[in-house]
């Protein structure tokens, strides 16, 4: 091991002083700094597959960064992210000078006690930037180096990599590990769902989809032939003459609350956007008055929890639903949620691997960011239990119709998930540093009607995030800005003061 990884990381080498750290998704920077950081997951990847004796993912991908960025997602046995104590160790990886590469190794190789005469296996897949196949080659380049197995799906979506590792290793019980393997069986889901609507028209077949310049566009024109003429795609941003992320894409229409660029919406017509590495999806329309509405991942959340809820009734199962969000969620998509809809709602850090977790809590747990970032999870007994009444022939027509859908959910959701100075509390809601600067938030929304604000750290951009609610958008804008300043202030922003909305 000592001599084959000793010379293949000469090929990668790190930038001496360079310190990188496993963010919200994994790495993320410029991709001109991340070769050494590749050949490293490469050889991470290969030791968690030897510790979990299963297959391992590793996705190639700055989502929706822009188009210079990349980054690197690991992805565990189930399909979901590396566990936290296995990130610290990509960060240890990650930072270890050149020459003490080999020690950081053999001390995770310790700590986990890990066999290294077990055989490894990796499935590597990457989004449409230039960068991506020379940064793939190096994660090649380290899982080989620890005499591990890759499988390269090479242009894959963040997802379908999931679903991939999930195949994998569940031997073939939650589908088959191949792209068409992936149509066929979120296809089929979607047709059984279909089919009651089937009285919708050629208008409410009809969708818009943005693919962000990205692997999303790819991979929806794969998938059409597969929906047969259920579906009947639009698509924009196709990569074809854009950039990725630019001027488009999920996070630009969530954070402008506009249309994408290059996409010419008809007055109430079906419009989608994915981001980059087509894992998060937000989906909009104008009414007559040309206003502009989005359904982002609050809205999404409403919507299938009340659905899921309807079925549940039908079906006559009792079992426990609750929604997983974040500080990022509005707050009047919380009180429906608890008072109208009488679900449980949870509140996580940003960040797909808290929800996750939370929603493993429960019989069904929904979860979506607002930025259109989610899924639902349905837990081992809770889905034993609809597989039962299906086939129980005490079921009654109505009850089995129900928990069909059910079931067609279940198929259909791919169950698969310096701005350090400020430090956040309460799941992100409140600033614990720099001093004073949650006190004069509090004070700046005390100022508003039914206000939130709060900012935190990205985990994937330089940047700190404010987030501002109020009673009207241009309230909301106005302490937008206000909390701005004071973040600039008081913890020392770079530039320019930020100007108003
Ligand atoms: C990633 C994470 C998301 C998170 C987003 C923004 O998304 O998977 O859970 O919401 O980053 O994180 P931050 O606010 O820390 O920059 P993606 O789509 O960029 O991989």
């Amino acid at each position: 091991m000592n001599q084959e990884v000793s010379q293949k990381s000469k090929l990668h080498p790190k930038p001496e002083g360079l310190a990188l750290q496993y963010g919200t998704a994994g790495f993320r920077t410029h991709a001109k700094h991340l070769d050494h950081i590749m050949f490293r997951m490469g050889l991470l990847a290969t030791l968690r597959s030897k510790k979990t004796k299963s297959t391992i993912g590793v996705m190639v991908t700055a989502s929706h960064n822009p188009e210079e960025d990349n980054g690197v997602k690991l992805i565990d046995p189930m399909g979901e992210m590396v566990t936290a104590v296995w990130e610290g160790y990509a960060t240890q990886l990650a930072n270890a000078e050149q020459d003490s590469l080999l020690k950081e190794l053999k001390d995770v190789i310790e700590k986990e006690d890990i066999d290294m005469s077990e055989p490894a296996s990796i499935y590597i897949g990457k989004d449409t930037r230039p960068s991506g196949a020379s940064l793939s080659r190096a994660v090649l380049d380290g899982v080989s180096s620890l005499g591990g197995k890759t499988h390269d799906y090479g242009l894959v979506t963040t997802p379908q990599l999931h679903y991939m590792v999930c195949c994998c290793n569940t031997h073939g019980c939650y589908g088959s590990p191949t792209v068409e393997g992936y149509y066929q069986k979120l296809s089929q889901a979607f047709l059984q769902l279909s089919q009651n609507a089937s009285n919708c028209t050629d208008d409410q077949k009809r969708l818009l989809v943005d693919g962000a310049n990205g692997i999303g566009a790819l991979k929806m024109t794969e998938m059409e032939p597969f929906l047969c003429s259920k579906l009947h795609m639009v698509l924009s941003n196709d990569s074809s003459s854009g950039k990725l992320n630019h001027m488009c894409g999920a996070d630009y229409v969530k954070v402008q609350q506009n249309a994408p660029q290059g996409m010419n919406m008809g007055v109430g017509e079906r419009c989608c956007s994915f981001d980059g590495d087509a894992d998060r999806i937000v989906y909009y329309y104008t009414d007559s008055k040309g206003c502009f509405h989005l359904l982002d991942g609050d809205k999404i959340a409403t919507l299938i929890s009340t659905y899921l809820k309807e079925l549940l009734t039908q079906a006559g199962l009792n079992l426990q639903i609750a929604v997983v969000q974040t500080a990022y969620a509005n707050g009047s998509s919380t009180r429906y949620l608890e008072d109208v809809m009488k679900v449980a709602v949870c509140c996580t850090k940003t960040g797909v691997k808290h929800l996750h977790h939370a929603a493993q809590e429960y019989d069904i747990g929904v979860y979506f960011e607002a930025n259109g970032h989610g899924t639902v999870l349905f837990s081992k007994a809770a889905q034993k239990q609809i597989q039962e009444l299906v086939k129980d022939p005490k079921t009654n027509d109505e009850r089995k119709r129900a928990v069909r859908l059910l079931e067609s959910t279940i198929n259909l959701i791919n169950q698969v998930s310096d701005r350090r100075v400020i430090d956040t509390t309460d799941a992100e809601r409140r600033a614990v540093t720099p001093e004073g600067l949650q006190d004069a938030i509090d004070s700046l929304v005390k100022k508003y009607k039914t206000a939130r604000s709060f900012v935190r750290p990205s985990g994937t951009e330089d940047v700190v995030r404010v987030y501002a609610e109020a009673d009207t958008q241009e309230n909301a804008d106005r302490l937008a800005h206000e909390v701005s300043l004071a973040v600039h202030r008081l913890a020392g922003g770079v530039g320019d003061e930020p100007k108003p909305l």
